[in-house]
């Protein structure tokens, strides 16, 4: 008898332990996160595009052996939004003149969170005419 209650109980504190489990595996979906997209000796952001949640983390790799740049096109940012590039410059033309200051070399990153929703188009300077890619907020 006593035995038969112990089992129960721990039967029950089995069922709990699971769904606490599913209840925190749910909140870390919500969670931040981060998005990586490469950028390659094809000259390409790979993906082009990428959505994520506010507050999450782009992360940007140079996968080749040649530098980009991950930068902001400033005009086009939401309104509010905070400016990015590579190098953490202040503003487009600040990039711009920099450069190759605020490059990405070979297997190096540069990651930025985005906390206002909108679209952010976005180039590489060196190879602007074919090196574009925007990053969805929602
Ligand atoms: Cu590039």
């Amino acid at each position: 008898m006593y035995r038969r209650t112990v089992l129960r109980l721990g039967g029950a504190g089995v069922v709990g332990a699971l769904a606490g489990c599913g209840g925190s595996s749910d909140a870390g979906d919500d969670g931040p996160s981060e998005t990586r997209v490469a950028m390659t000796d094809d000259l390409v952001f790979d993906p082009k595009e990428v959505t994520v949640a506010v507050g999450d983390t782009v992360v940007w790799e140079t996968t080749g052996s040649v530098a980009h740049s991950a930068t902001a096109y400033e005009a086009d940012l939401p309104d509010g939004a905070a400016y990015f590039a590579s190098g953490d410059f202040d503003s487009e033309s600040a990039a711009r003149q920099a450069y190759p200051d605020g490059s990405v070399g070979s297997g190096e990153t540069y990651r930025h969170t985005f906390e206002t929703a909108g679209e952010y188009p976005y180039f590489c300077i060196p190879h602007e005419s074919g090196m574009r890619g925007t990053v969805v907020v929602e």
